[in-house]
């Protein structure tokens, strides 16, 4: 069991949503002796994880990992190894896995709304959450105490609907997100914690406590967004403690009656959870948390760079794309007419959204995966956005290939994370990055859990002019 020395000062926000979700617990599910709450699931990890930190730093801290280059230092960095993840580890050929898990294995492994009783299939990304914190797979009962617990977190203070209902409708729904969650530190319990002058060894409990708030708040947040900004949704963000949270948020969006959509949402939030950690929303996260700053404020830097076109806000501009070809060409075009479009795009000197990516060099397991969702519904299947969409995955890299700049001519998951959301009516794209923006937490947060459970230290890399490298290596 759990033995929490924070002072009581520092925690007496938590105890309200805790009693809470216990009674939740009690009056909605039959909790079976040997089912753990995730505090205490990710309490077990602790002593094993900070071992295996001291023996790394004990043995190895001198071995090399590859050589630093010029090349690194001009290009991104891409490829060098200078950053601790542990929810997932990104490989070139294969994709992602989660603690080893590939997403079919956890489509197939992991609790789903099936299992606790709901209407569909997928794994809930409850599941996920609790797999990226542990590294083992939650039982059903597991899964369903998490999923009951964020509900009984959900409900949004006040003063974030009043904010959220000033921003003018044309503001960008990412940066009224981002500026939401930032706003949200106001009651941060690692904030108040580390005031009150809690123990860094303990500096992962309030932290924990603040990301399972966030992660529960952040479909409210999202909703409250969709409803000012394009007035759907019943701008309540009321949950249902009998459903889940995808299902929930689904609901708010005004979209609860669609059970294709509520189950695509699952699945959806599951794979964009996490992509190991050197992509910019997640890599901000850990930097901006590596200062001590609170989960809130290191989220809402996240967000900040998933709004980059080049990063999340890519699923929207799938869409444009695909839009301005209709447009042109109208619904039904010929291969011709989409190769021609492809040209016309990289002549103009843009990049084709949704294709290319830093690290994989093999279509995304996450399109696979979105595309596979697709092919087992009807209403997908005849949707004339999900067919361009599966059309392009293959018209598109033959095109990036002769064009000959992208390594990586493979669509990525923001190729066809839009299509279905847009056949089911939510098709306001300049939203679909906030649906991003709501899994990514997912990911980044259980990493900055870590970070304080291993003590890691403020991310200070090294940084030169021109001129200053330019000395270096004449020396
Ligand atoms: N269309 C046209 N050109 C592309 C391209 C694309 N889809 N992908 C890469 N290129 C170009 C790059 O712009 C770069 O050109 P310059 O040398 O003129 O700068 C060149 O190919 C080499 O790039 P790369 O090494 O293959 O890719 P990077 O690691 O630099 O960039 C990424 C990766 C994802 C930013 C890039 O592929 C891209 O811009 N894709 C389109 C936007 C997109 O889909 N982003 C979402 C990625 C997934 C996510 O984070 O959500």
């Amino acid at each position: 069991m759990l033995t929490l020395t924070i002072p009581r000062v520092a925690l007496r926000s938590a105890t309200a949503p805790r009693q809470f979700a216990a009674a939740a617990a009690a009056a909605s599910t039959v909790r079976f002796a040997s089912t753990k709450t995730l505090t205490e699931a990710v309490s077990e990890t602790v002593p094993a994880k900070r071992e295996q930190l001291a023996k790394l730093k004990a043995e190895h801290a001198e071995t090399k990992l590859g050589d630093s280059t010029v090349g690194h230092l001009l290009g991104g960095m891409r490829g060098l190894k200078c950053m601790l993840w542990e929810g997932s580890v990104l490989d070139a050929e294969s994709g992602i896995t989660f603690h080893g898990k590939s997403i079919p294995q956890c489509q197939k492994e992991l609790p789903s709304a099936k299992d606790i009783g709901r209407p569909g299939k997928e794994m809930l990304p409850e599941s996920m959450l609790w797999l990226l914190l542990t590294g083992k797979v939650p039982t059903v009962e597991e899964a369903k105490g998490l999923s009951q617990d964020l509900v009984s977190r959900a409900k949004l203070p006040n003063y974030i609907e009043k904010l959220i209902d000033t921003f003018p409708k044309s503001l960008h729904p990412m940066t009224q997100f981002s500026t939401a969650v930032a706003a949200l530190n106001h009651d941060s319990k690692f904030a108040a914690a580390y005031n009150a002058g809690v123990k860094k060894t303990e500096f992962w409990q309030p932290t924990l406590e603040d990301s399972l708030d966030l992660i529960a708040r952040l479909p409210a947040v999202a909703a409250r967004i969709y409803y000012n900004v394009f007035g759907k949704g019943d701008g309540k963000q009321n949950v249902d403690p009998s459903m889940d949270l995808a299902e929930n948020f689904t609901h708010m969006l005004g979209y609860g009656d669609k059970e294709g959509l509520v189950d695509y949402m699952r699945l959806y939030i599951s794979v964009h959870g996490d992509h190991e950690g050197g992509n910019v929303s997640a890599h901000t996260a850990h930097l901006v948390g590596s200062a001590l700053s609170d989960p809130y404020l290191a989220y809402s830097a996240a967000l900040n760079g998933l709004a980059g076109p080049l990063h999340g806000l890519a699923n929207q501009e799938v869409l444009n794309w695909i839009l301005e070809l209709e447009k042109e060409v109208g619904s039904d075009p010929s291969d011709q007419q989409i190769i021609d479009s492809l040209w016309s795009t990289l002549k103009s000197g843009r990049v084709v959204p949704g294709y290319g990516h830093a690290v994989l060099r093999q279509p995304d397991p996450r399109f696979t995966a979105l595309s596979g969702y697709c092919d087992t519904r009807p209403e997908l299947q005849k949707s004339p956005t999900v067919k361009l969409v599966q059309r392009l995955s293959h018209l598109a890299p033959p095109v990036l290939t002769e064009h000959g700049k992208t390594k990586n001519p493979f669509p990525n998951v923001d190729a066809g994370s839009g299509a279905p959301l847009y056949t089911y009516g939510l098709d306001e794209f300049k939203f679909y990055t906030v649906l991003f923006g709501v899994s990514r937490a997912f990911g980044a947060l259980p990493q900055l859990v870590y970070d304080r459970m291993l003590g890691l230290p403020i991310e200070r890399p090294k940084s030169l002019s021109m001129d200053a490298l330019e000395a270096l290596l004449k020396k």
